[in-house]
């Protein structure tokens, strides 16, 4: 049995990734209370979080190249992106991120095209670029997260098969996801930016719990056309201590 080694790292990313979640039933819950990170504090501001991990960290799966200008560029661009949007729509101070995407019905155009685009890209590599790690944990088969992928899928294989087939589905830009909903766990996938947590805007609703990023800047530089292996070799950085504790906080 693989026991999850709560490390500093681990504690912090754990404690990021409640702030950057809404809890099943509890509303905005959790956007009300202050972040309790750095990390999570800079989705709520719309800064650029730290990887918490170096470019080349992720190595062989995901190369460093496309790790620099997909953090640097492409996240650091919707982040623009949602800022602008919101001091022209004279949304100040703005509200967090999850009060964007659960009132989205209610903003007009452009800002509710602004807030699926750029809010949507700013929260997604957020939650995407914690979701990995260097050194990435596993979790036991008593863990709460294990079990109900097996009750819900009828093993983490077969929910890795779903998954995979949800991103392989996925035609042209957008992410595929494992999200929680008051009817339990389903895997999903949005195009473009779009996420689960936007109100109506989504074949299904949900709190993310885990997403990839299947856009082709996520992968060209080392795949190319090649989204499967892509997909494949990522599952080796997936920290899932990461992915039961926002199963944990979105069920509490
Ligand atoms: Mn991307």
């Amino acid at each position: 049995m693989n026991t999850p080694m709560i490390n500093r790292r681990t504690f912090l990313s754990q404690s990021a990734c409640l702030a950057l979640l809404p809890v099943l039933g509890g509303g905005l819950s959790a956007s009300t209370k202050p972040p309790a990170t750095a990390a999570a504090a800079s989705v709520s501001a719309f800064l650029l979080p730290d990887l918490g991990y170096a470019f080349d960290a992720l190595e062989p799966h995901i190369d460093a190249e496309t790790m620099q200008i997909h953090h640097g560029k492409h996240h650091a661009a919707y982040i623009k992106g949602i800022t602008k949007a919101l001091e022209n729509a004279g949304l100040q101070p703005p509200p967090s991120i999850l009060e964007l995407f659960s009132k989205l019905p209610e903003y007009p155009e452009p800002l509710r095209t602004a807030i699926r685009n750029h809010g949507g890209g700013h929260y997604n590599h957020s939650l995407f670029w914690e979701s990995m790690s260097p050194s990435p944990q596993v979790l036991n088969p008593e863990d709460p997260l294990v079990l109900e992928i097996t009750s819900t899928f009828g093993s983490m294989d077969a929910f890795r098969e779903r998954f995979a087939t949800a991103a392989m589905g996925r035609f042209g830009s957008g992410w595929a996801w494992l999200i929680a909903t008051p009817d339990g766990l389903a895997v999903t996938s949005t195009p473009n930016q779009d996420n689960p947590l936007m109100k109506g805007a989504v074949e299904a609703e949900g709190i993310p719990l885990l997403g990839i990023d299947v856009w082709e800047h996520a992968y060209y530089l080392k795949y190319q056309n090649r989204r499967a292996d892509y997909i494949q070799a990522w599952w080796n950085t997936v920290d899932w201590s990461v992915v039961s504790a926002r199963y944990a906080a979105a069920v509490a």
